[in-house]
């Protein structure tokens, strides 16, 4: 019965399907496969094994909360249904209503992030953010003439994906190595990041390295933008949960017979940038001060967090 869950759940864990809009996006559309090909015959049945589908999924990457709000807002009328058909069927419309809301949003935060991009930026990014590659591709599409430095993002190295990307497109891209972001920032004059999470007080998680583009930029006074969807907005972070960060296997920084006996290697993927350091959200619903997120997590979440704060 969990096939095609546990699939999908593996090809998240081992990053086939990565970035934290897709993985959300994949986890809603296998809750949508997961009721529309039931074949249990009791609603009481189908709640149960709805929820254990949704734990496969989120055990599969622990910090990304876009993961855990995919897959929440599928289930959002589960309980509110009198018959197994209805259940079903609102898992189906709501998980069809996400994917769609997520792609729209990604093509939102691109046009308004585009508005900050002037003729002749150089700008950089870092890893492979969807969001923040859709706002450089249509500053670039609407003619600003931009350049762009990409950073490798070790150990996974997905600045290839994107300076391939950005390149297909005919944007003027250059790959760096992750310690270059210093030197080179320098001659940038805005930084264009994604998300994996924002917490309720503004910060940001996302890949590891993040937090020195921040700094650096703080220091030359570049303006650092955060490019995210509001479903990357944790809602548990308001009752004070911390976000874990992932730590992956450290075959990915070296191999084995590399690694002199007695030596650890850390691999920690993502990690926090301070509200302070973020000069504004480029999200959906318009440009927002990292102070902002509490409010607009509020909107957006009302009902999810009401629930929360009672279960508490
Ligand atoms: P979009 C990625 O995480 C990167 O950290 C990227 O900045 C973030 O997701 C957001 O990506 P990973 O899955 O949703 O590569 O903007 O670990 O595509």
């Amino acid at each position: 019965m969990f096939d095609a869950t546990k699939r999908t759940a593996s090809d998240i864990k081992e990053m086939k399907i990565r970035g934290a809009g897709r993985i959300a996006r994949a986890g809603a559309s296998a809750m949508e496969d997961f009721a529309e090909s039931y074949r249990g015959s009791s609603l009481e049945g189908f709640k149960k094994d709805l929820d254990s589908a949704k734990d496969i999924l989120l055990g599969s990457r622990p910090t990304a909360v876009s993961l855990w709000n995919g897959v929440q807002a599928c289930l959002k009328d589960v309980d509110k249904a009198s018959s197994l058909e209805e259940a079903r069927g609102s898992v189906v419309r709501n998980a069809k209503a996400f994917v769609e809301t997520s792609n729209n949003a990604v093509d939102a935060i691109a046009k308004i992030g585009a508005k900050r991009v002037e003729k002749g930026d150089t700008i950089m990014t870092h890893c492979n953010s969807s969001a923040a590659i859709g706002v450089i591709k249509e500053a670039h599409a609407q003619g600003k003439d931009i350049k762009v430095f990409a950073t490798e993002s070790r150990p996974w190295r997905q600045g290839l994906l994107t300076v391939r990307e950005l390149s297909d497109a005919g944007v003027d891209v250059t790959l760096i190595i992750d310690s270059a972001v210093r030197m080179v920032m320098k001659d940038i004059d805005k930084v264009f990041v994604g998300a994996d999470t924002v917490t309720s007080n503004g910060s940001l998680i996302n890949k590891i390295g993040t937090s020195q583009l921040a700094l650096a930029a703080n220091e030359e006074r570049t303006p650092f933008y955060v490019c995210t969807e509001t479903y990357k907005f944790s809602p548990m972070t308001i009752f004070g949960d911390i976000v874990e960060i992932e730590e992956r296997d450290c075959g990915e920084v070296a191999r084995p017979e590399e690694i002199p006996k007695g030596v650890k290697i850390f691999n920690p993927v993502f990690d926090t940038t301070p509200a302070k350091y973020i000069d504004a959200m480029i999200t959906e619903v318009g440009m927002i001060s990292p102070g902002s997120v509490y409010d607009v997590m509020v909107r957006q979440f009302g009902d999810i967090i009401l629930k929360m704060r009672d279960n508490k």
